[in-house]
């Protein structure tokens, strides 16, 4: 009778071709991602709705406030339906004593949309917090170069293979665009706010401080969902939703609210903004 199975033996090679573990959203993310469209149409009504009761030469913080949740309800609408979104292949290597490697798969859903959408919107906010500062027009073009480089390279990240420098390569880059960010509002930003009044300059500490705790957020959700994938895809969009409605909205009516109070906050933009170019 034998008394131990032999380990020397390889394993028979199945017949069957390896099932890819599939991530993808379920019935929560999905309602999520409507309740989020929804509350970004209510929020850019309301934005809309409140510029025009406000003078043009006074509405500068209104229209971008609301192009920032009318680009959100667009990406939403997007998600919600089925849009704006794709699979991340990844291969994952086994090694095996005595056996040849094999490989199992992922494919873990990745919504495209997010970074069309902060592509344009996060640009968008910082063009608020920099105008609140009074940033000249060269810092507002760094800050914003390094934003968009930023997203589009945590874009790429999230379509890096496992393994290769791909995915954690540029991510890396992403976060030094993202410390460039960072760098331009609390130096240089916190600066110019000063020199404009002490009202302002305790607002912009308020909402910068605000700004960078909920934006630095959004690197370590994508940490745990795209990059480790530990996260579900149900509990990335629920994250990120949280996020977006704190980023979005509720920034903005913050924003707006103070706007209103404090009048040393109103951007001057000469001529160009409120009366047009022509010199009558
Ligand atoms: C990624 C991954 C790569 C590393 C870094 C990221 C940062 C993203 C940020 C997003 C902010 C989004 C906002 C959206 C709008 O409401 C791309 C996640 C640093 C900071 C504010």
């Amino acid at each position: 009778i034998p008394t131990a199975v032999p380990t020397h033996v390889a394993p028979i090679p199945s017949v069957l071709p390896d099932v890819p573990e599939i991530q993808e959203a379920h019935h929560n993310g999905k309602t999520t991602l409507w309740v989020v469209f929804v509350i970004m149409v209510i929020s850019s009504a309301v934005f809309a709705g409140w510029s025009w009761r406000v003078p043009v030469s006074k509405r500068l913080y209104h229209v971008v406030t609301t192009l920032i949740t009318i680009f959100a309800a667009i990406s939403y609408f997007a998600m919600a339906t089925g849009h704006g979104t794709s699979f991340n292949v990844i291969k994952i290597r086994h090694s095996h004593e005595h056996v040849p490697d094999t490989t199992t798969e992922v494919h873990r859903q990745v919504f495209y949309a997010r970074y069309i959408d902060w592509a344009l919107t996060t640009p968008l906010l910082l063009l608020d917090l920099s105008l609140l500062a009074g940033l000249n027009g060269g810092h507002i073009l760094m800050a914003i170069v390094a934003d968009v480089i930023m997203i589009l390279t945590g874009l790429f990240a999230a379509f890096g293979s496992e393994g290769t420098p791909q995915k954690w390569g540029w991510y890396t880059i992403a976060c030094i665009a993202y410390l460039v960010v960072i760098w331009h509002l609390v130096v240089n930003g916190r600066a110019q706010a000063a020199a404009k009044s002490n009202e302002v300059a305790k607002f912009f500490f308020a909402i910068g401080g605000f700004t960078i705790l909920v934006w630095t957020a959004y690197p370590i959700v994508w940490g745990f969902a795209d990059g480790a994938r530990t996260l579900s895809v149900d509990g990335e969009i629920i994250a990120y939703a949280v996020l977006d409605i704190l980023a979005k909205p509720i920034f903005g009516l913050w924003l707006l609210i103070t706007h209103a109070k404090i009048p040393e906050t109103n951007v001057e933009l000469g001529g160009f903004w409120a009366h047009g170019l022509s010199r009558e």
